[in-house]
């Protein structure tokens, strides 16, 4: 297996994903302006050996230490929450710095504009290309990876947040209104790797709930680098497959029994109880995650 397979490399795209090339990086690199605005988590002194550079030696080699999770944003209040659900241990532990920045603290009228009428008309208005620039200007660097939520974007997958938690620096553009001017991401694609990424098939009105679901899913991730292995037992224990079912006590609940293989004690048993269990529960909701000769008889 070849580093380029699970490390990150600046310049080569994922096989059919829509990330954008890295151009040349001469523009304007850590240049910082002043106008941080909320900073959710400023933890500093992280030690620098955390950064894993030699990912290739073990099986699982992501999670490599620090992330640095820059997001743009209209509404920097809406990320409050990442204190509560996410942050915690791993901001006590120096391993994520998150911080918030309004998007509006790089405009320059006194209005603080975002947005205008789109080109080629329409209804709704199209974010200004102008505060991003800037934004972008203030923040990025050639190793930075940004991402733009879209519902237009590749799809978002536990692979694509296993991959981001390998940079050490992330910038989420939430987008408003219908977007953000196009030439934007093809601003930033020349700066440094940019991907266009979707929650889902279905609209939102904004990238920040978004990003929120791709932080916290890359966060957990990145929290698995401390104490125990999150990571590496979540790897070997993801099958593919939808979950098997769980229960807890009591083993009688509102006359409900507790499957009665899990108090046997048998644990070969139990392992093939909830294999079947994900494999007809992943038939019956989610056969595409099945290899196609297995919905061969899936008609019913
Ligand atoms: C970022 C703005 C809202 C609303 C135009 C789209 C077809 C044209 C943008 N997975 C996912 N879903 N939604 C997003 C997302 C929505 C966003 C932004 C991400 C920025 N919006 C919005 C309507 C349109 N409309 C559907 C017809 C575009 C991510």
């Amino acid at each position: 297996m070849s580093c380029g397979e699970h490390r990150a490399s600046g310049s080569s795209a994922p096989a059919g994903s829509s990330k954008l090339g890295t151009g040349c990086a001469h523009s304007p690199l850590w240049r910082t302006t002043g106008r941080a605005s909320a900073t959710l988590a400023a933890q500093r002194g992280a030690p620098s050996s955390a950064t894993v550079d030699s990912g290739c030696e073990q099986r699982p080699a992501p999670y490599a230490g620090v992330v640095r999770i820059d997001i743009v944003t209209i509404f920097p209040e809406f990320f409050g929450v990442l204190d509560i659900s996410l942050l915690g241990k791993a901001r006590e532990r120096g391993i994520l710095e998150v911080n918030v920045r309004d998007l509006r603290d790089f405009t320059h009228d006194k209005h603080r504009t975002v947005d205008d009428t789109p080109y080629g008309g329409g209804a709704g208005m199209v974010m200004r290309p102008e505060p991003w620039g800037e934004a972008l200007d203030a923040m990025v660097s050639p190793t930075s990876t940004v991402i733009f939520p879209s519902a237009a974007g590749m799809p978002f997958t536990q692979s694509l947040a296993r991959e981001f938690a390998e940079h050490d620096h992330l910038i989420f553009g939430c987008g408003r209104y219908e977007g953000i001017d196009q030439r934007v991401v093809e601003y930033a694609a020349s700066v440094t790797s940019v991907y266009e990424v979707s929650l889902g098939d279905y609209v939102l009105n904004g990238g920040e709930v978004a990003a929120m679901a791709m932080i916290e899913a890359v966060g957990r991730l990145v929290d698995g680098v401390m104490g125990n292995p999150l990571s590496a037992v979540e790897e070997s224990h993801s099958n593919g497959l939808l979950e098997y079912p769980s229960y807890t006590k009591p083993a009688e609940w509102r006359g409900r029994e507790v499957p009665a293989v899990l108090l046997s004690g048998n644990h070969a048993a139990i392992a093939e109880w909830r294999i079947t269990q994900q494999l007809a529960r992943t038939r019956r909701v989610r056969p595409d995650l099945l290899p196609p000769e297995s919905n061969a008889n899936s008609v019913s």
